[in-house]
């Protein structure tokens, strides 16, 4: 095999080689051999056929309707490109300050495409496989060439990849680029917290923007969990000089049509903040509704009011759990705003973004409309469709909408999660009152915005009330007494940053215990990363020639979710090259399937049978591998 790699390069196979060839070309050794490959993902099919996947409770794999990737050849054709050049090209040629230009110019209102982040993040866990996206990539490069840009990156996506789907979300963004040169990528970006749920030191921030933007992404939608300029301004700094597009974001909280609700979220209070990252010298606003609470007539006057007052062009993400999602739209547009967050009809609605199709519909007949190919869109959704079907497991199941989320504020990704949490402390028929402590704790904490990660406390510290019979009398009175979820100390520690109308310094206090808190920015406090350590950390178990800084940044984000991810890559190797049915429930007595390893590489894989239980809990699964039987011993957790 090493023979074979030497003769099969293209500088050995040209003669263009000399005495330093081995040394100089040191992924000659880079060959876990096609035999190993081939057993090591044997025995995940092996392991995940008797085991079942995490979280799914049948292990019987459902019959699936078949699935068709529309073809770009015959839809080509029809495409027509609005604009002579994608924004893509545009930002490559000209830069970020000629994409805005060219935005503020166009007469209809453009859209972001979030069916390969946020939607999925919302309606399916964020379980969304880099396969399945691929494989639609080529037609979306083609039939969306109109669309600002396609968030399809960032946010919990990152975690997730790693620590449930076992790949690689730098590979992912990757592919996607190579498969989609036309549109700019979009990524969401939580400040100092990154990709994360905490407060990261300041030059793994940086490294990770700049790495991101080589790797492939455009547009770094950038906002901070409070609202907060300070934790803002260095990854807006950062990402400025990448030269590529900067969106600082401001997340809207509370109800500028009711005054008695909130005094500090009003319309002066978002029209000031605006200015404010306007003047960090960003080339885009986002306003980022992540509860779907802002409302129809409330994004009106917000838009009409920011539009006097900014230069910028204002993008504007929502989320349709009320149901309202479209008419809040409409009237944004209405009111001037330039781009809107849709998704595919298929990965549409309730607790994610709105279906594009039907945001044609919903502003047809006014002056200003949006460009999109429905044909394309209606060809999308019937991958998508039965491609949805393979992640049912994972749906957050809200089946209706949902308009208390006015009251409750509740972010579009959280709905779920919290569900999930409050059923593992055994409050899942509690779940209502877990909801209203969650709007009570808000008040009580003075108001907060809620996103990730101050989503998550407000979240924690609902649970812990509900759970401990406490209602905010208890707090103030006999707080001393208790012991706070750790995400509640952090946040009275400052550790996340300050909130919008100040910290709550009696219930600081009490939370806190004489603990020490901070009021400047986290990133003040926390030592640079010594990603030289982590260097030779790494070395156990990377060789230190895969060792970037795509590892580097993996490790230093999520160092355990990362460990797990590269032991779990060196016992089952490339899983991701799996068909997401196989990957989830594994195979069927006499079941065949073929597995890409690489382009023009394939395995074809059946599974003959499964073993009887022996003693030690051990059964035999036999394949079939290429035509040659092959036995997988594994262990049955059952
Ligand atoms: C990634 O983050 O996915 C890229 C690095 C993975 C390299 C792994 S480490 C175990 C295995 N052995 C190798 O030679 N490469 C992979
Ligand atoms: C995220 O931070 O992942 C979000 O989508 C928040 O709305
Ligand atoms: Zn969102």
């Amino acid at each position: 095999s090493f023979l074979k790699n030497i003769i099969q390069h293209p500088k050995f196979y040209t003669g263009d080689y000399n005495t330093t060839f081995i040394q100089d070309y040191p992924e000659l050794f880079d060959f876990v051999p096609p035999r190993d490959r081939g057993l090591k993902i044997l025995k995940y099919i092996a392991d995940v056929t008797v085991n079942g996947f995490p979280s799914i409770e049948s292990k019987q794999k459902p019959k699936f309707e078949t699935r068709e990737v529309p073809s770009v050849k015959v839809t080509n054709k029809k495409i027509e490109v609005a604009r002579k050049q994608t924004f893509k090209h545009l930002l490559d040629q000209e830069g970020p300050d000629a994409v805005s230009k060219a935005v503020l110019e166009t007469s209809n209102a453009l859209l972001t495409d979030t069916t390969l982040r946020d939607a999925h993040q919302s309606l399916l866990t964020t379980r969304l496989r880099t396969q399945d996206m691929v494989k639609l990539a080529p037609y979306m490069n083609e039939t969306m060439k109109d669309y600002f840009s396609l968030e399809l990156w960032g946010g919990a996506t990152f975690d997730v990849a790693y620590n449930f789907l076992r790949e690689s979300p730098w590979h992912r963004l990757e592919e996607l680029r190579k498969l989609i040169p036309n549109i700019p990528f979009q990524m969401l970006l939580r400040a100092s917290n990154a990709v994360g749920y905490k407060n990261y030191p300041d030059n793994v921030i940086k490294k990770f923007i700049q790495t991101s933007a080589e790797t492939g992404i455009d547009v770094f939608r950038i906002f901070d969990s409070l609202n907060w300029l300070e934790t803002m301004k260095l990854p807006i700094e950062e990402a400025l000089k990448t030269g590529k597009i900067v969106e600082g974001t401001f997340c809207y909280t509370g109800d500028i049509l009711n005054p008695e609700r909130s005094e500090i979220y009003t319309l002066d209070y978002y029209v000031n903040l605006a200015k404010e990252i306007q003047a960090q010298g960003v080339h885009f606003l986002g306003i980022k509704d992540m509860s779907g609470i802002l409302k129809p007539e409330a994004a009106y006057l917000l838009i009409k009011a920011l539009k006097e007052e900014i230069d910028i062009p204002i993008h504007l993400h929502s989320h349709d759990t009320s149901g309202n999602a479209l008419s809040m739209y409409s009237r944004a547009i209405d009111a001037g705003v330039d781009i809107v967050d849709t998704a595919n009809a298929a990965l549409a609605g309730q607790n994610a973004q709105p279906d594009a199709n039907a945001l044609y519909y919903t502003r047809q007949g006014t002056e200003r409309t949006v460009e999109v190919d429905l044909k394309a869109n209606d060809n999308m959704a019937e991958y998508w469709k039965p491609t949805r079907q393979y992640y049912a497991p994972f749906e957050t199941d809200l089946k209706t909408s949902f308009t208390e989320v006015y009251n409750y504020e509740i972010p579009g990704g959280q709905y779920s999660n919290l569900r999930a949490q409050a059923k593992s402390l055994g409050l899942g028929n509690r779940f209502d009152e877990v909801l209203d402590m969650y709007r009570r704790v808000n008040l009580l904490f003075g108001d907060i915005v809620k996103v990730t990660p101050s989503s998550k406390i407000v979240g924690d510290m609902a649970l812990f009330m509900v759970q401990n019979d406490l209602d905010e009398k208890d707090i103030l009175e006999d707080g001393m007494k208790l012991d706070f979820p750790k995400s509640v100390l952090s946040f009275f520690q400052g550790q996340i940053g300050q909130p919008v109308g100040g910290m709550d310094k009696n219930l600081q206090k009490i939370v806190l215990k004489g603990r020490d808190f901070i009021t400047d920015r986290p990133g003040n406090h926390i030592e640079p990363y010594d990603f030289e350590q982590a260097e030779e950390e790494l070395e156990q178990f990377v060789p230190k020639r895969d060792i970037d800084d795509q590892v580097l940044l993996s490790y230093a984000l999520y160092p355990k979710v990362y460990k797990d991810y590269l032991r779990f890559y060196e016992e089952y190797n490339k899983i991701q090259v799996i068909d997401t049915p196989s990957f989830f429930y594994g195979l069927e007595p006499n079941e065949k399937i073929m597995i890409e390893i690489e382009p023009g590489k394939s395995l074809l894989v059946e599974l003959t049978s499964v073993g009887p239980l022996r003693e030690g809990g051990f059964r035999t699964v036999y394949f079939d591998l290429n035509g040659l039987p092959q036995e997988i011993e594994v262990e049955d957790r059952n």
